[in-house]
């Protein structure tokens, strides 16, 4: 049996190779009350889809990727398992940051590879939601005896200038597919400021999704048991609780569809009836027909083809790629061209 004073011993210990701190952002990023205007207001309504990753919404993300519909999260695990060494041997960073790193889970794969092959890093999970990244980043301290980690709060669309200064070599990961949230051109010129932040030898692990069956794609925003619709219905109660709305979630649906000409999956929150909302704090109200959309998130899938020229157009060089047999998922290396 444990001692309590051992456990304390060893929560104080692991504490002290944790700690936390804001981004400053290098430039002004709309607020939620900008998105609000530019975005509910005008028709077609849409918000960006960092609003979901309140603390309930990035805990409902995490239960998608246990859902047996939602195949990204464990195809890019089983291939981050099969391919961490040979990325941690090829780059031996000192630094592990990632881009969006909600419950960091896939990562761990790295940290295993690292700790086999004596790699020490200091990870630096950089996230918009607070709560997620500071319970994930207790739990790796715990499980990684070795780990340092200094999460970095704040909203990755504001820029990487205030990122700390990061000696020696460092590999960016950016998983889950998360690349496929952004439009084209916003993906172009997110990644080209990463690329500028990078330093000569540092490297980018970025998963994307590819296109397939269109079957699957859609059972994988469908799920059965209907965590895929309460996560995005959250975002209705996150207005609530920001905007002092009267959004009632049971008075829309989730509607999410691939759009094959895009190649994306779209989601949608559908009106299921006339109904009049208030927006508090903005002083506004909105008119929603019954069957009236919000569009919520795109999911953009990529072939390996349209991947390497994103990453081309963002002035990266492909240095490397891994795939199941399937095809359903990419993990690609590159390095600042
Ligand atoms: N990388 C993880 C989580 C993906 S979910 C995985 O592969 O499972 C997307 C994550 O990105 C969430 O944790 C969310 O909070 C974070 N995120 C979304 N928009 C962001 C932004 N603008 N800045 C920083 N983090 C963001
Ligand atoms: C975070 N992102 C990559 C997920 C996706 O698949 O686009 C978010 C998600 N939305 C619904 N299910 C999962």
């Amino acid at each position: 049996m444990v001692e309590s004073s051992q456990l304390r011993a060893e929560t104080v210990e692991s504490k002290g190779r944790l700690s936390c701190e804001p981004v400053m952002p290098a430039r002004k990023v709309p607020t939620l009350h900008d998105d609000v205007r530019d975005g509910l207001l005008s028709k077609p309504r849409s918000l960006p889809a960092k609003y979901f990753y309140d603390d309930r919404g990035s805990k409902l993300f995490d239960q998608i990727c246990d859902t047996q519909e939602y195949y990204p999260t464990r195809t890019e695990d089983a291939l981050l398992h099969d391919c961490a060494s040979t990325i941690v041997n090829k780059l031996k960073p000192q630094h592990v940051i990632e881009l969006g790193s909600g419950a960091s889970r896939k990562t761990r794969r790295l940290f295993d590879a690292c700790a086999e092959l004596g790699c020490h890093v200091k990870y630096w999970p950089f996230d918009v939601c607070e709560e997620m990244l500071r319970g994930a980043s207790e739990d790796l301290v715990g499980e990684y005896d070795w780990l340092h980690i200094k999460g970095l709060v704040g909203d990755y669309n504001a820029g990487f200038d205030h990122l700390p200064e990061f000696e020696g070599s460092s590999l960016f990961v950016f998983l889950g597919g998360t690349i496929g949230n952004f439009e084209h051109d916003q993906a172009v010129a997110f990644l080209s400021e990463l690329r500028h932040s990078m330093r000569l030898g540092d490297m980018l692990l970025m998963g994307a999704d590819r296109i397939k069956d269109e079957h699957i794609l859609n059972a994988a925003y469908n799920d059965d048991a209907g965590v895929t619709a309460d996560f995005n219905l959250n975002l209705l109660n996150i207005l609530n609780r920001e905007l002092g709305s009267n959004f009632e979630p049971e008075k829309f649906r989730h509607h999410a569809f691939f759009n094959e000409e895009k190649s994306q999956i779209e989601m949608h929150l559908i009106a299921l009836e006339e109904q009049t909302i208030s927006l508090t704090a903005l002083n506004e109200k909105i008119a929603f027909k019954e069957g009236e959309t919000i569009l919520t998130e795109i999911s953009r899938k990529f072939t390996l083809e349209s991947l390497k020229s994103l990453l081309k157009e963002a002035g990266f060089s492909f240095n490397d790629h891994f795939e199941p047999d399937d095809e359903y998922f990419s993990l690609i290396l590159a390095e600042p061209a």
